[in-house]
């Protein structure tokens, strides 16, 4: 008899649960509205990239200078096998999605041959003087199906013009030579360094047009400079974000260079800031930035903290690997790429978050009349999961997200295993077309004896947040959102264990 009710009951629930799979959905609720400053779809996709490469590549390379005096010969520049494929191969299998080359250093060259300049590669004997690093490099990344992008430093140390009006016309000619010739540009990146000192020249910039004329001839470019207006410096070289990374910046009253807001502020953003202006790491895998014989790339523990430290704390990384003079990226650095990759990949290829049983969450939008049953609801929600709950936090899309109502600005979301995992990377993601939110946040495990503990307590999320915890193994996480400054959403929460990395 006993069986029989159990068997009825089970009955019972199933065909409860299929009934459920049919029912028609409630409306879904409306999304939420954006908040604050938000990213344009081009920043988005730019964030979205999350590791590119840096070339730094000129008459340095071949002098051993950093900064070129603008005096060197032409004939300095000198590459004897220059093969822009194998950037673009190395960059591909490390897993950068664009390459940014020095089209012009503060040294003045010119790596391609710019009408309105007489120190480029067209005056050189490299190749007769028909040698064209733009287009060579500009076409293999077209071909390998990676992004393209150009420095060119305002501060030039052989224009004859620098220091007076006539060389911002000058400079934009340059911009609009590149531009014209080599797109499409994903990043324009613009250097605030000046080297001249109190008794050099002074040029006073036209950033105005400067950025004007870049979105006119390439509209989807981000814009790099110490303030943007696409992207902003970090405020060091040394490959470290703030742990507090808000995406917004204040500008007004601010510039490129000597302008700048303090290296601080670049490094954190500003809680209030009026643009979205995220920031980017810049940052060589060698000492210097160009190659140099007697420099080698950073250790891959060196690679993965500048990792941690950029991507994880929600800025992109523009990673330097200067080609040699031969015009190769080294072996030893293509290598160390190849092992930083495979670090990478070890530890993100198995997010343990979607080996979850159950995804509660203590709040999700919903027109629903009862939605607070969380546990039940979970289990309906795993026949068709509601729109907004938590389940969208491991599947694919990137548009997808939990998302809670428009007054709850504290919620949680919590994780159960079937069996005890084991992780010490947690990774956050908001979603960020709709703004920056959240600014205090808690991550929870539950031990053995069922006694909950907290393990890490950080501040802002943004794009990307990968939080270090030590290592736990447990069969129940929670991720408490503390402080939001508007509604929840976020769309993703990976788990991940780590063997390689080490503080
Ligand atoms: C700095 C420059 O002075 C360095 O030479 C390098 O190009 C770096 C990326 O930006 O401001």
């Amino acid at each position: 008899m006993k069986k029989c009710c159990l068997i009825l009951l089970i009955l019972l629930v199933g065909i409860a649960l299929q009934a459920q799979k049919f029912a028609p959905q409630p409306k879904p609720a409306a999304p939420p509205k954006p908040y604050g400053p938000v990213p344009t779809d081009a920043q988005v996709a730019w964030q979205r990239m999350e590791m590119n490469m840096f070339c730094h590549f000129g008459p340095n390379t071949f002098t051993g200078l950093e900064w070129g005096e603008g005096t060197e010969t032409v004939d300095v520049f000198n590459p004897t096998a220059l093969d822009c494929n194998q950037w673009v191969a190395v960059a591909k299998n490390a897993g950068f999605q664009g390459i940014i080359i020095t089209a012009k250093h503060h040294d003045g060259f010119c790596l391609w041959p710019n009408p309105v300049s007489t120190h480029t590669v067209r005056e050189s004997a490299w190749r007769n003087g028909k040698g064209d690093v733009l287009k060579e490099l500009s076409k293999a990344c077209k071909q390998g199906g990676v992004k393209f992008g150009i420095y060119i430093s305002p501060w030039d140390r052989n224009a004859p013009t620098y220091g007076t009006d006539a060389y911002n016309k000058v400079f934009l000619k340059t911009l609009r030579n590149a531009h014209t010739n080599y797109g499409p540009i994903f990043e324009q990146w613009f250097d605030g360094a000046n080297g001249e000192g109190p008794n050099g020249k002074k040029q006073v910039y036209d950033w105005k047009k400067f950025n004007g004329q870049t979105k006119k001839l390439q509209p989807n470019a981000v814009i790099f400079s110490d303030v943007g207006p696409g992207c902003r410096w970090v405020g060091n070289e040394e490959g470290k974000c703030g742990r507090t990374c808000w995406s917004r910046l204040d500008v007004e009253g601010f510039g490129p260079g000597a302008d700048a807001p303090s290296q601080d502020t670049l490094n954190a953003g500003n809680y209030n800031g009026a643009c979205w202006i995220p920031a980017e790491t810049d940052v060589s895998i060698r000492p210097g930035w160009f190659w140099r014989e007697s420099e080698h790339p950073k250790s891959v523990q060196e690679l993965l903290k500048i990792y941690y430290n950029s991507v994880g704390r929600n800025s992109l990384l523009l990673l330097n690997v200067p080609p040699d003079n031969h015009g190769l990226i080294p072996a030893e650095d293509s290598l160390r790429l190849m092992e930083f990759r495979a670090a990478l990949d070890s530890i993100f290829a198995h997010d343990l978050a979607k080996k979850a049983r159950f995804i509660t969450v203590s709040d999700y939008r919903t027109n629903e009349k009862c939605p607070r049953f969380t546990f039940w609801n979970y289990v309906l929600s795993s026949f068709s999961p509601r729109q907004y709950d938590g389940y969208w936090l491991i599947d694919q899309d990137y548009s997808s997200y939990w998302a809670t109502s428009d007054t709850a600005t504290t919620a949680w979301v919590q994780f159960v295993f079937d069996e005890p995992q084991t992780f010490n990377r947690v990774m956050l993601q908001e979603y960020i077309p709709l703004g920056q939110r959240v600014e205090k946040f808690h991550i929870e495990v539950e031990d053995e004896n069922g006694n909950w503990r907290t393990i890490a307590e950080e501040t802002t999320i943004g794009y990307k947040r990968i939080v270090l915890t030590e290592t736990v193994t447990t069969e129940k996480v929670r991720i408490v959102i503390d402080q939001s400054r508007a509604c929840i959403v976020l769309n993703r929460v990976g788990l991940f264990m780590d063997r390689i990395f080490s503080e």
